[in-house]
C-alpha cells in the first residue's frame, strides 16, 4: 500500500498540493531523495524557507540547488561542531554559528540572497541573522536541479549518505526576489503568506527516488 502511494507518487508530473504534509526521509543513504521542479532557472536574487524535524547529531543537507558550474548553486548546510547554518552561493560560502537546533522539532529556517549587494541573511525559527557578504558575483542561471534529502557534489549526483537528511521536511517555498521582513515573519508563524513563485508547496512538482514518504503532518490536539 505504503510502496504503491509511493510509485503513484514517482510518476507524478502534475504538481500537488501538500498542504498540511511533509516528507519522510526515514532511513540514512546515498539514493533517497526529492528533486523539485522550478518554476524560472535564472536567479537574481533567492530566498528558501523549509521547515525541518530531525534528530541528526551530524552535518546533514537541507537544501541543495545545483547548476552544472556549481554544485553548490544555492544550498543550505548543517555543520553539527559548530551549530552551524551555511548558506552557499554558487560555491562560495559563510557560515553563522552556534544555532539552538534542537532536536525532535520542527524549525523554521529562510535564508535570503540578492546579487546585486551579494548579501546573504538567514533566519531561524523567527530570529533574523546579521548579513553576511558572499562573494557570489553574478546571478545563479543554467540549469537548475534542485533536490532535498540528498547533497549534489555534482550536477544532479554525487551524493554522501553522512550528508542525507533523516527526518521530516515539510512548507518548502522558494521565490526569486528577497522576501521583506514581515513577509518571513509571517512563514515562520505560520500565518497566510504568498507561496514560493519558483517553489510552491501548495502546487509543487517533484519526483521521488528511494525511500521518501509522503504523510500529514501531526497536529497538537487541543
Ligand atoms: C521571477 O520569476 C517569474 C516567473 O516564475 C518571472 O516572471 C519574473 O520575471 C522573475 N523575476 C525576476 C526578478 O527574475
Ligand atoms: C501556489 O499554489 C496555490 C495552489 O495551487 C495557488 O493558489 C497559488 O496561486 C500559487 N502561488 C504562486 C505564487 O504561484
Ligand atoms: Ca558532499
Amino acid at each position: 500500500m505504503i510502496l504503491l502511494l509511493v510509485m503513484l507518487t514517482a510518476c507524478a508530473a502534475t504538481p500537488q498540493d501538500l498542504s498540511g504534509k511533509m516528507f519522510i526521509f526515514p532511513q540514512q543513504t546515498n539514493t533517497a531523495r526529492v528533486r523539485l521542479t522550478a518554476s524560472t532557472q535564472r536567479f537574481v536574487a533567492v530566498t528558501v524557507c523549509h521547515r525541518s524535524f530531525t534528530d541528526l547529531k551530524r552535518d546533514h543537507i537541507l537544501f541543495s540547488l545545483a547548476t552544472p558550474s556549481s554544485a553548490n548553486g544555492f544550498l543550505i548546510f548543517w555543520f553539527e561542531e559548530n551549530k552551524g547554518i551555511a548558506p552557499h552561493v554558487k560555491n562560495r560560502m559563510t557560515e553563522y554559528k552556534g544555532w539552538d537546533y534542537k532536536s525532535n522539532m520542527w524549525h523554521s529556517i529562510c535564508t535570503t540572497w540578492d546579487s546585486e549587494s551579494e548579501l546573504v541573511q538567514l533566519w531561524f525559527d523567527g530570529q533574523p541573522s546579521i548579513k553576511k557578504f558572499i562573494s557570489s558575483g553574478s546571478i545563479i542561471s543554467g540549469s537548475t536541479i534542485i533536490i532535498l534529502g540528498q547533497e549534489q557534489d555534482s550536477h544532479g549526483g554525487g551524493f554522501d549518505s553522512k550528508q542525507c537528511f533523516v527526518g521530516m521536511m515539510s512548507d518548502v517555498h522558494m521565490w526569486n526576489h528577497t522576501l521583506s521582513p514581515c513577509e518571513i515573519q509571517k512563514y515562520m508563524d505560520e500565518l497566510n503568506f504568498t507561496p514560493g513563485n519558483v517553489l510552491n508547496w501548495s502546487a509543487l512538482e517533484f519526483q521521488i527516488t528511494g525511500r521518501v514518504l509522503i504523510e500529514d503532518k501531526q497536529k497538537n490536539c487541543d
